[in-house]
C-alpha cells in the first residue's frame, strides 16, 4: 500500500499482541536497579520507558528502527539521485517500522501538502506576537493556536472508545506535521524579513518547501533542509522534548498540546537551544581574532568559557559516549559542499581542540561534538545567518519521531505516567531501612 494509515493499521494488532506476550511472559523480570545517585541526577541511565521509534546506542549512537544514519542515507528515498534523503521516507520507516519505496515516501509528501494549509488565525497570532518574541515561544504559540482543530480532543469529548485513539491521534500528527513548514517559514520571514511571506512551490518536497519559503531555494538549501529534517527527528524517548512529549501524551492531551511542551522543552540551552549557543559562541571568536584563529587561541577561548562557570555549547552528552553520528553527517555534507568555507574550518578545529580540554576537566563523560556543534554552519553557509531561529528548524523535525511515537503510543495502550518521587528525608529513610 501508498497509504499509510493503512499500512500502520496493518502492523498495530501483531505489535500490541507482541507487548501483551512481553508484559505476560516477563512482567516481573528486572530491567535494572535504581540507584540513589540515578534518583538524584536526572534519572540518567534508568530504562523505565517504552519508545519503539529509535534507539540509541552511547558508542554508535541513533539508529531509527534499527537503522543508522549513514545506512539511511543510503537506503531511504530521495529527491535526486545521489542526494541527500527526504524527511517524508523517514516518517513512514518511524510510524511504521519499514523503509518505504519511493511511491511511499511519494504518497506522504501528498498526504502532507494537501493539509498543509494554515488557517487565518494563526497568521493573525504569529503576526500579533511582541517582534521580541524568541522564534521557539512563536512556535509553542502557533502550535497551540492550532490545538482547536484537534479531532482527539473532539473525539474524547465525544465518548471514543479507547481502542480507537490512534486514528485521530494519526490524523492531528500528520496535520500537524504538514503545517510545521509553513508555521516556521512564517516565524522566520515575520521576525527577520519584515513579514513578506513566500509562496509555496506545490513541486517541493516537505523539507525543501520549508527552505523555500524561509526564503531559500537553490538546490544546495533545500539538499541541506532534507538532510537537517531527517536527522533531527529522533533521539529515543529519554532526552527532554521526547520525554516532555511523551509525558504530556499519556494524560490523553491531543498532539498539539504534547508537541507544545515538547517545544518548550527543546527551548532549552542545555537541550535544542544549543544549536542557537554554538553559533553565538564561534561568532564570539571570530569577533575577537578573526577567521584566522589559532589552535592555542582556541584553547584559551574553551578554558575561558569553563572559568567563567559555563558549558562549552554543542559538547557532551548524556547517554552519547563518542562523537554524534549526526555530526559526522553534517561534517560530511561539509565536506562535499563547502570544504573551505571558513566557519566549516573553525568547527573543524573545535573538533581537534575541544575533546582534550573537556577531559583535562576530569568529570565531562563525554567530551565529543553533538549534533549541535555542526548544524548552524550549514546554515549559515546557505544566508541562514539569524541563529535565534535555529531550534526552531531543529523542532520542525523533532515532531516526526515524537508525534510518530505517540501514535503508537495511544495504538499500544500505553498507561498516564506516574513515576515515584521522593524527599531527602524518605531516600534516606528506605537507605536505613536497607541497613
Ligand atoms: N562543557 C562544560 N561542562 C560540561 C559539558 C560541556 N560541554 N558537558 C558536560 N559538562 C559538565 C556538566 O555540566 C557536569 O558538571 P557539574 O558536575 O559541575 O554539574 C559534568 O560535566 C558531568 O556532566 P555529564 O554527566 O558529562 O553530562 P550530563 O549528562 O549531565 O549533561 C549535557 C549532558 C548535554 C547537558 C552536557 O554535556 C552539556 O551541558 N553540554 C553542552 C550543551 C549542549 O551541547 N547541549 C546539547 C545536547 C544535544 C541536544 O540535546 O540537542
Amino acid at each position: 500500500t501508498t497509504d499509510l494509515k493503512a499500512a500502520v493499521a496493518a502492523k498495530i494488532p501483531e505489535e500490541q499482541d507482541r507487548l501483551k506476550a512481553i508484559k505476560k511472559e516477563h512482567g516481573g523480570k528486572v530491567l535494572g536497579a535504581v540507584t540513589v545517585e540515578q534518583a538524584i541526577g536526572g534519572m540518567r541511565g534508568i530504562p523505565s520507558m517504552l519508545w519503539e521509534t529509535s534507539l540509541l546506542d552511547p558508542e554508535e549512537g541513533i539508529r531509527f528502527r534499527g537503522h543508522s544514519i549513514p545506512d539511511l542515507q543510503e537506503k531511504l528515498p530521495k529527491a535526486k539521485a545521489g542526494g541527500e534523503p527526504i524527511p517524508e521516507g523517514l516518517l513512514w520507516l518511524l510510524l511504521t517500522g519499514e523503509v518505504p519505496t519511493q511511491d511511499q515516501a511519494k504518497s506522504v509528501t501528498e498526504m502532507l501538502r494537501e493539509r498543509s494549509k494554515l488557517p487565518d488565525h494563526v497568521y493573525k497570532v504569529l503576526s500579533d506576537t511582541h517582534p521580541d518574541t524568541h522564534p521557539m515561544t512563536q512556535l509553542c504559540t502557533a502550535v497551540l493556536a492550532l490545538q482547536v482543530d484537534s479531532k482527539f480532543a473532539k473525539a474524547y469529548s465525544q465518548g471514543i472508545h479507547k481502542t480507537k485513539y490512534w486514528e485521530p491521534v494519526f490524523e492531528d500528527s500528520m496535520d500537524l506535521i504538514a503545517k510545521l513548514p509553513t508555521i516556521a517559514a512564517t516565524i522566520y520571514r515575520n521576525t527577520y524579513k519584515g513579514g513578506k511571506l513566500i509562496e509555496d512551490d506545490a513541486g517541493l518536497d516537505w523539507g525543501a518547501s520549508l527552505s523555500h519559503k524561509m526564503g531559500y531555494s537553490d538546490e544546495g538549501p533545500l539538499e541541506m533542509m532534507r538532510l537537517y529534517q531527517t536527522i533531527h527527528a529522533d533521539h529515543e524517548g529519554g532526552n527532554v522534548s521526547a520525554h516532555a512529549t511523551h509525558l504530556v501524551g499519556s494524560a490523553l492531551s491531543d498532539p498539539y498540546l504534547c508537541f507544545a511542551a515538547g517545544m518548550t522543552g527543546l527551548a532549552g540551552p542545555l537541550h535544542g537551544l544549543a544549536n542557537q549557543e554554538v553559533l553565538r559562541w564561534l561568532n564570539n571568536v571570530r569577533e575577537q581574532v578573526g577567521d584566522d584563529v589559532t589552535k592555542e587561541q582556541l584553547s584559551e577561548f574553551v578554558w575561558a568559557t569553563l572559568k567563567s562557570g559555563k558549558v562549552v555549547p554543542g559538547f557532551g552528552h548524556a547517554v552519547l559516549r563518542k562523537t554524534d553520528p549526526r555530526y559526522t553527517c553534517q561534517r560530511g555534507f561539509a565536506q562535499r559542499h563547502m570544504p573551505d568555507y571558513p566557519l566549516f574550518k573553525l568547527v573543524s578545529m573545535l573538533y581537534e581542540v575541544v575533546p582534550d580540554i573537556l577531559t583535562q576537566t576530569g568529570k565531562v563523560k563525554n567530551p565529543y561534538p553533538n549534533v549541535d556543534a555542526h548544524s548552524g554552519v550549514l546554515l549559515q553557509f546557505y544566508g541562514m545567518t539569524e541563529e535565534n531561529f535555529y531550534t526552531v528548524l531543529f523542532g520542525v523535525s523533532r515532531s516526526l519521531g515524537v508525534l510518530s511515537q505517540g501514535v503508537w503510543s495511544r495504538a499500544l495502550g500505553l498507561p498516564i505516567e506516574r513515576p515515584k518521587s521522593l524527599t531527602m528525608q524518605a531516600v534516606l529513610d528506605r537507605v536505613a531501612a536497607q541497613e
